[in-house]
């Protein structure tokens, strides 16, 4: 390719002086250097110095079917030529949108049965809060707006997607917030269970919080409860049996919609196809992003229940889409990615083989490590809690930055982490087998080892 003829430094320079990066700060980037990622294959990517590095995040969570596919670049390629792009708005269709479609409503739960697509889970979250706000004025309930969200949730960068997105950092520089979005307390029993508080009686409690705010706002004004199943960005936070049970009872009790964000948990992730499977929840949207195309292609959707879609469709036009609403190339790729995650069984691996085997060995090599407070996984998710002191869950101070330590000391070593605030993450693509995960705990092991001495001295 034409940019193989630069160096490095010709490619930093250029990234340095006119890149403006999501989530970062310029300053740090800029003094550090930034790392240029040239290819991938499998579970490694590679950067323009020779570094050789296994992708414990599959991307940017995303990346399930692992790198290098020659069947979606074909896909793609194949889709290019036939229909590189047409709208869906004007009465038209095509056959990858109509083929996508059906296959995603057969995968989901079976109220859900329509689509509607966007480009990015941002983009995806918009939609599904204008669609149930649309929903209850066509239902004649038009006060309903309120929707109840979670401290700590992430569901996305535009303006609507922060304001109901539950982190702080990002309220603080939004200026006013969208109106109609109520923040309760997230289901994280390590930090928020009381002393004496079982697992069960926590999740029950956390789903109170709900109940609570919805009996605050009043059950007439709130159009919906919004979570994801896991709380992916937020530290992955896996909450309790007893909440998803509860939260849908409360949910159905005062007539309030259920919108579940599987951006992260979607397509295999936790062991079946959405996490609303094997947490047993019962929504009325699905918001859908990243693994739709293992992150070969952006397109992100709305899976709409019964319950919405009937309304919205009997209902005269509504005003809302997107250029890249159903776009073919993201189509066709999303289905061929489909067939490679059905064929390979890669569910039901990550469900009874290399989920249940991470967590395992987490546990048994890195559990009892001093700077280990916590270990937790569901399905290739998984969240080690860093402390100070194993006993009283001490942190340590926000500056000594010990995550970004062992985060750093990780990749340095290997393999990409992610660390989120004082909890290290793992979202690795489906492939990985005993072996990757063998290989990925023993690099942990040796980030936490290097960190503690760091962190001691
Ligand atoms: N919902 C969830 C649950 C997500 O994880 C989004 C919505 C937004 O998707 P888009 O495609 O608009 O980015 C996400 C995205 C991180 C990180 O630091 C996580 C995401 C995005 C960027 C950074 O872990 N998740």
């Amino acid at each position: 390719m034409a940019y193989k003829n630069f160096s490095t430094e010709q490619l930093q320079a250029a990234d340095n002086a006119h890149h403006l990066h999501p989530f970062t700060d310029h300053d740090e980037l800029r003094s550090q250097g930034v790392r240029v990622v040239t290819n991938a294959d499998g579970n490694y990517i590679y950067d323009s110095e020779g570094n050789k590095i296994l992708d414990g995040m599959a991307g940017l969570w995303c990346v399930n079917a692992g790198y290098g596919r020659e069947e979606l670049a074909e896909a793609a390629y194949e889709q290019m030529k036939e229909l590189a792009y047409y709208n869906t708005f004007f009465k038209t269709t095509h056959p990858a949108v109509a083929l996508l479609s059906k296959r995603i409503a057969e995968l989901a739960p079976p109220n859900i049965n329509q689509v509607f697509y966007g480009a990015s889970g941002s983009e995806s979250n918009d939609t599904a809060i204008r669609t149930v706000r649309h929903y209850w004025a066509l239902e004649g309930k038009p006060e309903k707006q309120i929707i109840i969200s979670r401290n700590d949730a992430y569901h996305g960068s535009t303006i609507a997607a922060v304001s109901m997105g539950g982190m702080g950092a990002m309220h603080g520089q939004l200026g006013p917030m969208l109106p109609g979005f109520v923040h309760v307390m997230a289901p994280y029993a390590y930090e928020l269970a009381e002393a004496g508080e079982s697992e069960d009686d926590f999740g029950l409690r956390a789903a109170k919080a709900v109940e609570d705010a919805i009996m605050e706002a009043g059950p007439e004004n709130v159009a919906a409860f919004v979570g994801e199943p896991i709380q992916g960005a937020g530290g992955v936070k896996i909450p309790p049996a007893t909440y998803w049970p509860e939260i849908q009872r409360i949910c159905k009790k005062y007539d309030v919609l259920l919108m579940i964000d599987e951006v992260i948990t979607g397509f295999g992730r936790t062991g079946a196809w959405f996490a609303c499977e094997s947490m047993g929840i019962e929504p009325d949207t699905i918001t859908v992003a990243k693994a739709v195309t293992s992150g070969y292609q952006p397109l992100s959707a709305v899976l709409v229940g019964d319950r919405i879609a009937n309304t919205l469709a009997s209902n005269g036009e509504y005003y809302h889409g997107y250029t890249y609403s159903g776009h073919p190339v993201a189509c066709a790729v999303a289905l061929a990615n489909i067939d490679i995650i059905e064929r390979e069984g890669l569910i039901d691996r990550v469900k009874n083989e290399t989920g249940p085997y991470l967590l395992e060995k987490l546990k048994a090599e890195i559990g009892n490590h001093p700077l280990v407070g916590e270990i937790r996984g569901f399905g290739l998710l998984a969240g080690i809690e860093i402390v100070k002191d194993k006993a009283t869950k001490e942190r340590f101070e926000p500056a000594d930055k010990a995550a970004g330590i062992v985060r750093d000391h990780s990749i340095n070593s290997g393999m990409m982490m992610r660390a989120v605030g004082d909890t290290m993450i793992l979202s690795p693509p489906l492939i990985w087998t005993k072996e990757t995960i063998d290989e990925a705990v023993e690099i942990a092991k040796n980030a936490l080892n290097t960190a503690a001495k760091e962190l001691e001295a």
